[in-house]
């Protein structure tokens, strides 16, 4: 039963949920216990209910997308070619990576991952960074990233060794990375260089009527708010004022699911804060797509501003184009890989009220299936066809809204591999596999023998440690330290170097 001493309070909430459509949500509220309510009333007064009817008219019952329908201008982006000698796309990389790697050493350069996400696609039961990403050792994707930092810090850093590590989980999955971590020593880290936070949730909607569902009597069916959401939790969560304390000036923003990524690359880094085309407030990488229906989104500049249209929402045409020379027209395959300004996220938060609780990037609609309670019954139903749209923001839809932001193409073979499928494409297996294509162009170029099958296949598995060699420059010169390029790798071995 309701107690007395709480009956305003509801009475209260159940007025500004009337005014919102929502007051469904207290349908069970006298069968609950005092502390489910207590737990269900706190979870409503997180929702922002004022903005839910208009959200609700627009993406369920109009159903639009932040990205389709739209009339725009697209055009294929300018970017700064991976290969920095050619001759009409030539660039000098060199002085741009010594400007990153000052910024680093003066440590104006966090590293931060968005890691909201759990493994279910791999058919794993926790938090996706947990999950094995070394070709060899089967570290877990959290302790390649990792890795990187330790080498960074190695290089850049010696006298101070900190680079500071931002890391978004989700309510779903925070206490058991903070755990994950916490069991594995940070790995290697310092405990007071890595922070976590979660990113907010959205309501998950009911798709014919656009009402919240519940997922209990006493809960509120949410969802995370989209690796988009990252913007806004960078700031209330307080890491951005973390950051300004710590002095850095800018984020190198990476996704958990690829092992190989080059969690702080000087080269970029000094692109984005110092090239003359960029106003060092949103950076992005790109590799040339491997066909046109890979499924990553493809940069562009819409309406003469450089942005990423997701693969789902990139008209076929464009999709297919072709340029003279057969190569794609949109070809610029984005990684997920951003630089982003400090004072370009907190004028992102600042422009929303001061407080950063208003600011939010465009939604993008998914309708999914989400188990709910049926009001009529009581009784919770796992649905077997989507009943539910999700809202989710991406963070590369924050790219229109710098000055100017540049890309910086880069070879897929060097630091692409993400595992996010259980078999096929972008596997543990696909990633293996490049992860030991990559260890034996570098071990090749070093002067070590690499045995390779008839089919042209590597005949070994091959990890390289990031703390060895960061890149095939490094490899040549010997690896950091002791030599360690072996003469050979014997046919059929699993190799870590
Ligand atoms: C993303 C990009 C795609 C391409 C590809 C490269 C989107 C929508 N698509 O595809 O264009 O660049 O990556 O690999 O971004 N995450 C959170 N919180 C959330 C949702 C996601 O932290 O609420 C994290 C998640 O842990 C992962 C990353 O964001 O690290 C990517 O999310 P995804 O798996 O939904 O995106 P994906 O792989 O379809």
């Amino acid at each position: 039963m309701t107690t007395a001493h709480a009956q305003p309070a509801i009475d209260a909430i159940r007025e500004q949920l009337r005014q919102a459509g929502q007051e469904h949500l207290l349908t069970f509220v006298d069968q609950i216990t005092p502390e489910q309510r207590s737990a269900l009333l706190a979870q409503i007064a997180s929702l922002d209910l004022r903005s839910l009817p208009g959200l609700i008219e627009r993406y369920v019952r109009a159903s639009s997308d932040a990205a389709k329908g739209s009339s725009a201008k697209i055009e294929p982006v300018p970017y700064f070619a991976a290969d920095h000698t050619s001759k009409d796309r030539g660039w000098d990389r060199e002085a741009y990576a010594r400007k990153g790697r000052e910024l680093i050493g003066a440590g104006k350069i966090a590293a931060f991952t968005v890691a909201g996400g759990q493994g279910s696609r791999l058919g794993y039961d926790g938090p996706k960074g947990c999950y094995p990403g070394g070709a060899v050792t089967g570290k877990p994707l959290f302790a390649c990233l990792a890795d990187w930092i330790l080498a960074a810090q190695e290089r850049y850093r010696p006298a101070t060794g900190s680079i500071p590590w931002y890391i978004m989980t989700s309510p779903l999955n925070h206490e058991a990375t903070v755990a994950f971590f916490k069991a594995n020593g940070y790995f290697g880290l310092k405990s007071t260089d890595v922070m976590f936070f979660p990113q907010g949730v959205m309501p998950s909607l009911d798709l014919k009527t656009g009402r919240v569902l519940l997922s209990q009597k006493h809960e509120v069916a949410l969802n995370p708010d989209g690796h988009g959401g990252s913007l806004k939790a960078l700031y209330t969560s307080g890491a951005i004022d973390d950051m300004a304390k710590r002095g850095v000036e800018h984020i190198s923003y990476t996704q958990i699911d690829n092992p190989l990524v080059r969690v702080i690359d000087p080269a970029f880094i000094g692109l984005h804060a110092a090239s003359p085309q960029s106003s060092g407030e949103m950076s992005s990488k790109m590799v040339a797509k491997s066909d046109p229906g890979e499924k990553v989104g493809v940069l562009c500049k819409v309406n003469g501003r450089v942005g990423v249209i997701e693969y789902s929402d990139l008209p076929a045409e464009l999709a297919q184009a072709r340029d003279a020379d057969g190569g794609l027209t949109y070809s610029a395959g984005s990684i997920a890989v951003h630089m982003i300004g400090v004072e370009f996220v907190r004028r992102l938060n600042a422009g929303a009220g001061g407080a950063g609780g208003g600011f939010t990037l465009p939604f993008h609609r998914a309708e999914k299936k989400v188990p709910f309670v049926d009001l009529s019954t009581g009784q919770r139903v796992e649905p077997t066809s989507n009943n539910a749209v999700k809202l989710e923001a991406f963070v590369f839809d924050a790219l229109p809204m710098a000055a100017r932001s540049i890309v910086l193409e880069t070879q897929r073979l060097d630091e692409f591999a993400p595992i996010k499928n259980a078999t096929g494409s972008d596997s543990p297996a696909s990633c293996a596999e490049i992860q030991t294509r990559r260890a034996a162009r570098w071990l090749g170029g070093a002067g070590c023998r690499v045995p390779y099958k008839n089919c042209g296949a590597v005949d070994a598995v091959i990890e390289i440690s990031p703390r060895t060699a960061m890149d095939a420059g490094e490899m040549r010169a010997g690896g950091a330290g002791a030599a360690k390029v072996p003469a050979a790798i014997p046919s059929g071995a699993k190799v870590v170097i």
